[in-house]
């Protein structure tokens, strides 16, 4: 008889560490979003940021392709439970994005907006955080269109739906806004190590 044993996902102990409790190890890279799948030109696409900064600003494609790149090796953690570990992700670091924002006194909070209206809250703390980038690569290629092509946050200290795909732009603002999930009754700071995955009532 075959052994069944070392047959699933090998996972070493010092990756184990790295799963929050009532997580599950992942290999394959699962696809979650609401709706549909939005098709994006790059002719038209543009980034905007907006609200509580100095600069209000517009990035076209070619502008946000020109920016300096950072990598990042991270984890993910999805609120359904999956985490999949050793991401390698792509793009520009969020503080990039900040400093040629000039952010005023008043910023403290923002509002991700993605295609279709998506949209997801954090406080300027957590956003502004060295392992936070706007993506458009992930294990060495473009995003595909399921994973947020052209472009989308990754912010791998909370649960992945603060990581908004398809992104177009950040609004900052003085006080907190709920964004999409959060509205819907998903914890409003979405710690994965504290298990926030819920709010209560
Ligand atoms: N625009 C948009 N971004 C989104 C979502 C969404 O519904 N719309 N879902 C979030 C959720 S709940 C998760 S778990 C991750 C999933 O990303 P993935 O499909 O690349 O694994 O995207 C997040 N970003
Ligand atoms: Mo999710």
């Amino acid at each position: 008889m075959t052994s069944f044993l070392g047959r699933g996902p090998r996972v070493s102990e010092e990756q184990k560490k790295r799963i929050p409790p009532g997580q599950y190890f992942t290999e394959k890279w699962p696809v979650l979003h609401y709706g549909s799948v939005p098709r994006v030109d790059l002719k038209t696409w543009d980034f905007k940021v907006w609200g509580e900064v100095e600069n209000p600003s517009e990035f076209s494609w070619a502008e946000f392709k020109a920016l300096p790149r950072k990598s990042l090796h991270t984890d993910i953690h999805c609120v359904t439970r999956w985490s999949r570990l050793d991401m390698d992700f792509e793009g520009v670091a969020i503080q990039t994005i900040l400093e040629r924002a000039g952010l005023k006194q008043s910023a403290r909070f923002v509002v991700v907006h993605a295609e279709q209206g998506y949209t997801a809250n954090l406080p300027l703390s957590v956003l502004d955080d060295d392992d936070v980038i706007l993506a458009d690569m992930a294990d060495g290629v473009p995003l595909s269109p399921d994973h947020g092509y052209p472009l989308r946050l990754v912010v791998p200290k909370r649960y992945f739906w603060k990581s908004a795909k398809w992104v177009r732009g950040l609004q900052f603002v003085p006080a907190d806004r709920p964004g999409f999930w959060e509205r819907y009754g998903y914890h409003n700071d979405a710690d994965p190590w504290k298990e926030e995955r819920f709010s209560e009532g």
